[in-house]
């Protein structure tokens, strides 16, 4: 409902239209109408409202409604079904959820601010209300599970590549999951997988990014490590523009995957995380070392050359870049 009386002020933008033409449009009372008006303005909308005239749109908030992300949208096929959410637990837990029950491909999950946004490892993601972007997409990609680790690293390409079409600022790559800027973090990828042993059933492909968040707003034990695209690019982002772009980049890299495989996701993988020959510390489950990182293979896996010069695979793990 609050979908369709913004997209109807805004067909009539900076004109009264009457509470009756839009109650007859709608078909609901001019009582229901002025409530949800109401709370369009709560949201942030300002709406003129004048009891002969009627109502005119005169500025919309900054806010992630579908209503707001349709308008602007140039994928073929992703996000045409948007579950949006002021306050949620997770969106990916949401978007799990709702891939169980059938969610189609391309579905996602979009919130104003998480109150148990996840990391990886049972660690948390920083997730304060309308300032930054929590974002969960449903895929079903017909590939075995352990071709999964691409869609993490196609959703890094994608990332980056979105914050260097908005703002020409060139982050980087992390390994696994993290998109930096100056070394400090913007984006954290977060992707579950739902697989039997040859077929993976869905992907949830989770993503956060610091957007308008000020250095002053981080909690204090993250504050030196993160960063936003305001804090690097000293003006306020339209959150609604930069998901638009992210949205068309995920759909483009994923086209690009079905297609014509591995390869063009590896390639702007390294691209972006330039991490050949740095000395890296790698600290898994299973141990920590010290080693200089070669490259990722084509399952996503990181090698390094130890300092017995042995190259190991590293599946899963944080790593430390040393000096
Ligand atoms: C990640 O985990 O970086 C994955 C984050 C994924 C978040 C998205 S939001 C939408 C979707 N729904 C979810 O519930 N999650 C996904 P990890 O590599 O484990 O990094 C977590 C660590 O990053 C924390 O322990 C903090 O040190 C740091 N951190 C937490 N919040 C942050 C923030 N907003 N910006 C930068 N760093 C943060």
């Amino acid at each position: 409902m609050d979908e369709d009386i913004i997209k109807f002020l805004k067909e009539n933008e900076k004109k009264f239209i009457s509470g009756e033409r839009i109650s007859e449009a709608l078909n609901v009372s001019r009582t229901a109408i002025w409530k949800r008006i109401k709370r369009l303005r709560q949201m942030g909308y300002m709406i003129d409202a004048s009891p002969r005239t009627g109502y005119r749109l005169v500025s919309c908030p900054d806010i992630l409604l579908p209503a707001e992300i349709k308008p602007i949208l140039e994928t073929e096929w992703m996000a045409k079904n948007i579950h949006y959410f002021q306050k949620i637990d997770s969106t990916n837990s949401v978007a799990y959820q709702l891939a169980m029950q059938g969610a189609e491909e391309g579905e996602v999950v979009i919130a104003e601010s998480q109150e148990k946004g996840r990391g990886r490892l049972g660690r948390k993601w920083f997730s304060p209300p309308y300032l930054n972007l929590y974002i969960s997409i449903i895929l079903r990609p017909e590939i075995l599970p352990t071709q999964a680790s691409m869609i993490t690293l196609l959703s890094a390409v994608a990332t980056a590549e979105a914050i260097k079409k908005y703002s020409n600022i060139t982050p980087t790559i992390k390994w696994p999951n993290d998109i930096l800027i100056r070394g400090r973090k913007i984006a954290g990828l977060l992707n579950e997988i739902n697989s039997e042993l040859d077929r993976v059933h869905f992907i949830i492909l989770g993503i956060g990014i610091n957007i308008n968040i000020d250095k002053k707003d981080f909690p204090e034990e993250i504050r030196e490590y993160a960063t936003s695209l305001k804090i690097e690019t000293g003006s306020q982002i339209s959150r609604k523009e930069f998901i638009c772009i992210l949205l068309k980049e995920i759909e483009d890299w994923y086209k690009d995957f079905l297609k014509e495989g591995n390869k063009p996701i590896l390639d702007a993988w390294r691209k972006w995380a330039d991490i050949k020959d740095k000395m890296v510390r790698i600290s898994s489950f299973k141990e920590s070392f010290n080693g200089k990182a070669i490259d990722i293979d084509s399952d996503g896996a990181l090698l390094i050359k130890n300092k017995n010069g042995e190259i190991k695979r590293v599946l899963a793990g944080d790593i430390e870049y040393l000096r």
